[in-house]
């Protein structure tokens, strides 16, 4: 399958509009990272034979559109960002206190999404397709990250987070097949923030979701700052819902060649 989306990304005439490979995959797809955990021989070509793709952009980007319509394939395993738990773990919500003051709940939240986001990945795949909000490599590179350079997020926590971090991609197998990333202008972001309302997001300020697009942009399209887990294709993403759905319709086959 990855030679196949390999010899697509190179024939760049059989692209359609609106989709592109970010520069630094251009023509020399690398294999999916080694698996380090044991693995026995049987249970490691189970695996091969499945496909992760992981839907990545800013907030608000329009990433459930974009799983809500694949969704719709009987084919295809679909794993949304646990929000729900993260507005909810035995009765806290750790993603509201992390709004209200992310010097003091930032390292709490994200150990929480660590570990949920560990447990998405690690979750048997029953299909041989799974599409997933976002990924355990995002948390870390976008926003932890982000914590920790706005100086919200004291050096003690941010390491010992990374520590953990990278003891989980050595040892537990969170490699990724595909990452389809939903390009918007934070602007457009903000406008659609304010129009889904969640109650822990209002306080969300538009230079927020600037620093999140410049992570964004350095990690997967610039190619710089962090380890690329996987091939990336980029969607353009400012259009409205019904235009969205349309580019999803037309790019189907090729976004689900992964
Ligand atoms: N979020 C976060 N840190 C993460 C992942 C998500 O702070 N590692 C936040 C951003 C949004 C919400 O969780 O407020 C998820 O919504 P969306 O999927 O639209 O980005
Ligand atoms: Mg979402």
């Amino acid at each position: 399958r990855l030679c196949l989306l390999a010899s697509l990304v190179r024939h760049q005439h059989l692209r359609p509009p609106g989709l592109t490979m970010a520069s630094g995959s251009e023509g020399q797809l690398q294999p999916a990272p080694s698996r380090g955990w044991p693995m026995d021989k049987h249970e490691k070509n189970e695996r091969d034979r499945k496909s992760l793709i992981c839907i990545e952009g800013n907030i608000a980007s329009g990433k459930t559109t974009c799983l809500d319509y694949f969704s719709k394939m009987t084919d295809i395993e679909v794993l949304t960002e646990p929000v729900s738990k993260w507005r909810n773990v035995r009765g806290h919500n750790p993603l509201g206190l992390m709004y209200q003051d992310a010097s003091r709940w930032g390292i709490t939240f994200q150990t929480y999404v660590q570990l949920t986001m560990l447990d998405q990945h690690t979750r048997p795949q029953i299909s041989s397709l799974r599409m997933m909000e976002r990924s355990i490599h995002s948390a870390k590179y976008i926003f932890v990250e982000n914590l920790y350079k706005s100086g919200k997020m004291p050096e003690v926590d941010y390491v010992v987070l990374s520590e953990w971090f990278d003891w989980i991609v050595k040892n537990i197998d969170v490699s990724v097949d595909l990452i389809v990333y939903l390009r918007t202008s934070p602007e457009i972001c903000y406008e659609r923030l304010k129009m889904r309302c969640r109650e822990e997001e209002k306080i969300i300020p538009l230079e927020y979701l600037e620093a999140i697009h410049q992570l964004y942009e350095e990690w997967l399209i610039k190619q710089t700052l962090f380890k690329v887990p996987s091939p990336v294709l980029v969607i353009e993403a400012n259009q409205d819902t019904q235009t969205m759905l349309e580019l999803y319709e037309k790019n189907r086959d090729q976004i689900l060649t992964a």
